[in-house]
């Protein structure tokens, strides 16, 4: 790790207000779209295809991201952005460029689905790398403007390496899912331990799909965040249909010592790909959340999600009323197969 000569602009919980909406009065959703959506749209800057499954934080008293910027020549990139108020991003035209000791590591190929998390000392970067197939990049930041990459946590092939947002026991711990090279058509989430963040092992199985709309294979999402019930975690699932993958998402709770163990699921997903901008783009029929706002004193979330593989939108909630679902709707026996 580096001594910072400077130090970093820590995440700061009492400035900058997170988005928020109201539940419109007529709904009964737990959580509910953005009247305004897509926050992001596909051209935002001058080369790219899409932007989507990004991933934001606080940063100091503003917004910062690591944004998916698919360029126009359909690479998939990673491009640092900045916000006064998460709604409203600038992004820099050129992709991130890593800093790594190591060529046979750093010489980058695509990369794809970031997770911010702030961790101690630093923002690390979680995402989809690639490494003759996908695998999970690991990298960190102080300032959003210089990023450094270190080893790739897995062998390929694996998508969605997904932080905690703090050692548990004694250990950083990710959740991942192992994969395929291809449009991968199974898939569980694993949490994995390393004492270095370099290291990854004592591999644990978490969840399998279990309802129809996820029966094809599941995929952790945001950080998860800590509440005294449990990591409330999201999560996307994906139902092949007649048509094609759907990708939906939905929310449980893990142990908060043991996070490899489930203690309730909701059955329902929260948000299933329903609107235009959802159905209708480079993927129709997605919707694949990748980071949440949380804001304590009032519990708000705002969920940043990438819609049809081509924009990003944003859905709010509350975390109570999220675990209140997770706990009213959760099956002890679930279907075992659609
Ligand atoms: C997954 C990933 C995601 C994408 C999804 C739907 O395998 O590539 O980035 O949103 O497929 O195309």
């Amino acid at each position: 790790m580096t001594n910072l000569a400077t130090p970093p602009l820590t995440p700061s919980n009492a400035a900058a207000p997170i988005p928020w909406e109201d539940r419109p009065a007529v709904s009964t959703e737990v959580l509910w779209r953005y009247s305004a959506n897509p926050v992001i749209p596909r051209d935002l800057i001058p080369t790219s295809n899409s932007i989507f499954n990004s991933a934001v934080v606080r940063y100091g008293d503003a917004f910062a991201g690591v944004f998916r910027a698919d360029s126009n020549t359909r690479k998939m990139q990673l491009h640092a952005g900045r916000s006064a108020d998460a709604v409203n991003w600038e992004l820099d035209h050129e992709p991130i460029s890593f800093l790594c000791d190591d060529d046979e590591v750093g010489n980058f190929v695509y990369g794809y689905d970031p997770r911010v998390v702030w961790i101690e000392d630093r923002y690390w970067i979680t995402w989809c790398n690639g490494y003759h197939g996908p695998t999970i990049g690991v990298g960190y930041t102080h300032d959003f403007k210089t990023f450094h990459q270190i080893e790739n946590a897995y062998l390929p092939f694996n998508r969605n390496g997904v932080l905690f947002p703090r050692k548990i026991n004694d250990a950083y711990v990710m959740l991942s899912r192992p994969s395929d090279n291809g449009h991968t058509p199974f898939g569980e989430i694993f949490v994995s331990h390393s004492p270095d963040m370099i290291h990854w092992g004592r591999h644990r199985h978490v969840m399998k799909p279990e309802q129809p709309w996820e029966w094809t294979k599941i995929g952790a999402g945001p950080i998860p965040i800590e509440t005294p019930e449990g990591w409330l975690i999201f999560y996307h699932g994906v139902l092949t249909s007649c048509n094609g993958y759907v990708y939906s998402f939905g929310a449980a709770l893990l142990d908060l010592d043991e996070p490899w163990k489930v203690l309730y699921r909701g059955a329902p997903y929260l948000i299933s790909p329903q609107r235009d901008y959802e159905c209708v783009g480079d993927v129709p029929n997605v919707t694949f959340p990748c980071a949440a706002l949380h804001d304590e004193p009032t519990g708000r979330l705002a969920i940043y999600y990438g819609a049809a593989d081509t924009v990003t939108a944003l859905a709010f909630g509350y975390v109570d009323e999220v675990i209140d679902f997770v706990k009213s709707t959760h099956q002890d026996n679930p279907v075992s197969q659609v």
